[in-house]
């Protein structure tokens, strides 16, 4: 049971606390523009902003905010402010376009937003049209105010129970839906996964690609080491190629990305210093055992797995670095229950697949959105990911629900096809969907990239069927292969098997 105060300011305990306590003169953010804040750094730049907030900008309680910024620390101290000043983070992530942002602008009625002075376009577009969207700041108009600010500023008093955080989630499919968090949801993710399972101290140094708009970024980049008293290295840039220069320079320890940054990552290990890394967590997709044995290999590091949900704010099943079993997510996290159940919503059996239900400190709860109905069931919230329990609790991934391909009466999980492809030396990303087929109903497709100095043939679509065969039952290999450059993924790195349907259909 995580019991934080009724009268809370998370914001003081991530920021405010470290001051109080003697260590605002340790290190809070580094950045490759030169960067190097304090805790007593930091805290000063939110309290300027949050005096700009409150008084020039005419912030109060409750307002919400819109930041668009890449991962940078002015967007850091102005997600920060936001919080410290009782107004309500959105943050954006940074390749939204005026539509998209619109539709944000108009599900949170925002008025306000703080925009990276590169990122204003589409911003700007999207307030012309708008009613609600009255003032978009740019960040060096911010800076530029917040110069004559006070550094003082006394946390607003919220309750622990305050929204703070709105997180917007398209999922795979395209329509946005708007999860709530309040101040104690930012403590609990914290206090439940990162001190059980991810364990780390002030003195290690946090890196990684997820942008802080996915709270796997916001969680594993901003809370996780504040939270501790720790550092964190903030990139702008975060593909794989962009990563490894970074890890060589800062000498980060801990490392949070998706898989498929892991595995592009591998065949550039030899020309960067990587060896700081002692802890890299992978989420935002399913980890095929393929990628975790292929980093073991690389690296001697063992990938930590896990299950996360933005309606969850953050990961709610994993496994701490000695209970890692390979191919599985893990149990789940202390202060979280999962159990997988059935169509009609009764418990399954351990061996059982099924719709995978989690309750625990921090659950969903979408602003004015019917879809809540069907994610929170009798207290349970039911994440849209098929599951099989094993007999000592741990929990290994299928397939989201809709991921299920059924081919003359056979349930086959695409993910788990995929992952029998990525197993294979020539094959660099796998996407598998359905295929409309009229004898099968459906037919197993799939994508393929192949690696850089592979050369397609036919032969290679037999060997590859084959190589699925020999490594899962045969029912469920690929009877058609197309060989594509890439894959359609969101921009937090998951595959748009919706999209590939799409593809498969036409
Ligand atoms: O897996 C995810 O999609 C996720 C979402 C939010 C926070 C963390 C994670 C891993």
């Amino acid at each position: 049971e995580l019991a934080y105060p009724e009268r809370l300011n998370c914001v003081t305990e991530f920021v405010d606390r470290h001051v109080a306590e003697g260590r605002g003169g340790r290190t809070a953010i580094l950045a490759p523009d030169g960067t190097n804040w304090t805790y007593a750094g930091l805290a000063a730049e939110i309290n300027r902003i949050a005096n700009v907030l409150t008084g020039a900008l005419g912030l109060v309680p409750g307002n919400r905010v819109l930041l668009r910024a890449p991962n940078n620390p002015t967007m850091v101290a102005a997600y920060l402010a936001v919080i410290k000043a009782g107004g309500i983070v959105v943050a954006t992530m940074p390749l939204l376009r005026a539509r998209e942002l619109g539709q944000i602008v108009d599900k949170a009625e925002i008025a306000l937003a703080l925009c990276d002075d590169r990122l204003t376009d589409e911003l700007t577009k999207t307030a012309a049209g708008s009613r609600f969207l009255k003032r978009v700041v740019t960040f060096s108009e911010l800076k530029t105010l917040a110069a004559d600010a006070s550094a003082d500023f006394a946390p607003v008093d919220t309750a622990r129970d305050d929204v703070c955080l709105f997180g917007f989630t398209s999922g795979t499919t395209g329509e946005p839906k708007c999860t709530m968090h309040f101040h104690r949801d930012l403590l609990a993710i914290c206090d439940a996964y990162a001190l059980n399972v991810l364990k780390p101290g002030p003195d290690d140094r946090f890196i990684g690609s997820p942008p802080l708009a996915f709270t796997f970024g916001l969680g594993g980049l901003v809370l996780f080491p504040f939270r501790v008293g720790a550092s964190t290295v903030l990139v702008e840039k975060a593909s794989p190629g962009d990563l490894l220069p970074a890890i060589a320079t800062f000498k980060p320890t801990i490392c949070f990305t998706a898989p498929t940054a892991y595995r592009a990552m591998i065949p550039l290990l030899g020309d960067h210093d990587w060896r700081s890394l002692r802890k890299c967590v992978s989420a935002g997709e399913a980890l095929p055992k393929a990628t975790f044995d292929a980093w073991q290999a690389a690296t001697g590091l063992k990938l930590m797995d896990g299950i996360g949900a933005t309606e969850m704010l953050h990961i709610f099943i994993s496994a701490p670095e000695e209970a890692i079993r390979p191919g599985a997510t893990g149990r789940p996290v202390p202060g979280y229950e999962a159990k997988v159940i059935g169509a009609d919503g009764e418990d399954l059996p351990p061996g059982t697949p099924g719709r995978l239900a989690v309750r625990g400190p921090t659950g969903c709860r979408y602003l004015a959105d019917e879809r809540q109905r069907k994610y929170v069931v009798g207290g349970w919230n039911v994440t849209g990911d098929t599951y099989v329990q094993d007999e000592d609790g741990y929990f290994w991934y299928q397939a989201r629900n809709d991921d299920m391909i059924v081919s003359a009466g056979y349930n086959i999980a695409g993910p788990e096809v995929e992952a029998a492809l990525l197993a294979h030396p020539a094959v660099a990303e796998a996407g598998v969907v359905g295929q409309p087929d009229p004898e099968r109903g459906m037919i197993v497709k799939a994508y393929v990239v192949p690696k850089p100095e592979v050369t397609v043939t036919p032969a290679l679509v037999v060997e590859l069927q084959a190589f699925v065969k020999d490594e899962i039952a045969p029912y469920k290999y690929p009877r058609d292969i197309a060989f594509v450059p890439q894959l359609p993924r969101t921009e937090t790195g998951k595959l748009q098997r919706f999209a590939l349907r799409e593809r498969a259909a036409r």
